[in-house]
């Protein structure tokens, strides 16, 4: 489902607490429906004035409690009904939360490292990831193979290509404005999965058109790159795959060795989310996501953590990896993956 267009802000659907909303919703409404119905049938068969059929399966007396004149079955059925149907909504409710804070059981799952500082956040990329803007919705395509990038932009704007490599800028190169075709090729261009890359298609005013981008996963260092909401950089996922963070509170200034930073937690509205992060956790602790819908979302601290709290936030954006599109409406997953795996889980 597309993201739908709320004040403003583009609001995520098919989250798993919205689907578990719904499901309640739907089971509030048929007892309601139901209730209400026999509230009604008794209030006007009973009502002053109306000899009351008492053959019927109630046979109930006005102004008497049917304590000789009782019938067990319906007796038995209005305790058992209401009680498969609270044990229902308990496993409902339990199998979203374990979607949510276990580690799933899934190899293709985007793991995260997500470090919470004293007033910032930083996102840490244990998985490469490429994504580009849909060409669908910018008419551009970015192909970078092995020495070579090509921009297909027929019919758009688009003047010009920058391939900025670990940070720093090449040199743009123009987009032909009769086949909207530009291409750069270069043995300095020879893609490093190992090193942080874009491209960024910009028009002759230079206005951003369309974005590549290629964020590279752990060395074999067990070194990440990262983005910091400090720096105003947004963390970037991917739609529909399990975004597994593993969160770690820690000191922004590691002088002092005894003092190892305040608890912080990580909260992700959109998707009505959070997890703390607690110093002295050394595995840190475990929080999945879905996200099936593109878009920019916000990320605020929701344990007060000194000071500066109030201005540790920072933005998700949300993005189709490369070769795929976030139009496939995957929802969220309606059954748990798994149960908890033991510790890990918080
Ligand atoms: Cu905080």
């Amino acid at each position: 489902m597309r993201p739908v267009k709320q004040g403003g802000c583009v609001v995520a659907e098919d989250t798993v607490f919205s689907v578990l909303y719904d499901k309640f919703m739907f089971w509030a409404i048929i007892v309601g429906v139901f209730t209400f119905a026999w509230l009604y049938l008794a209030v006007l068969r009973y009502r002053e004035g109306v000899e009351p059929d008492t053959t019927h399966i109630d046979h109930i007396e006005v102004g008497a409690f049917p304590v000789d004149r009782h019938n067990t079955r319906v007796e038995v059925f209005f305790y058992v009904l209401p009680t498969l149907i609270v044990v229902w909504l308990i496993m409902m409710a339990l199998a979203s939360n374990t979607a949510v804070w276990s580690i799933p059981d899934d190899e293709d799952a985007h793991n995260m490292t997500i470090i919470g500082k004293q007033w910032f956040w930083e996102y840490h990329y244990e998985d490469a990831l490429t994504w580009e803007d849909d060409p669908a919705s910018t008419g551009i395509d970015v192909d970078w193979n092995g020495d070579t990038v090509l921009v297909t932009a027929t019919g758009t704007s688009a003047a010009n290509f920058t391939v900025s490599i670990d940070g720093a800028d090449l040199d743009p190169v123009s987009i032909d404005s009769t086949t909207g075709i530009g291409q750069d090729q270069d043995a300095a261009l020879t893609f490093n999965p190992r090193l942080f890359a874009t491209v960024e298609v910009t028009d002759a005013d230079g206005a951003l058109l369309h974005t590549w981008m290629h964020i590279p996963g752990m060395d074999p260092n067990g070194n990440m790159f990262s983005f910091s909401s400090a720096l105003g950089e947004d963390m970037i996922i991917p739609c529909d795959e399990d975004i597994v963070f593993t969160m770690h509170s820690r000191p922004s200034d590691d002088s002092n060795p005894n003092y190892i930073g305040v608890q912080h937690s990580f909260w992700l509205p959109e998707w009505g989310v959070k997890e703390d992060l607690v110093p002295g956790i050394e595995g840190g602790t475990v929080m999945t996501v879905m996200a099936d819908d593109p878009g920019t979302f916000p990320i605020r601290c929701a344990e007060y953590c000194g000071a500066q709290h109030s201005v540790m936030y920072g933005q998700v954006k949300v993005v189709a990896a490369e070769g795929t599109t976030c139009a496939v409406d995957t929802g969220v997953k309606k059954t748990p993956g798994n149960a908890p795996p033991a510790g890990g889980a918080y």
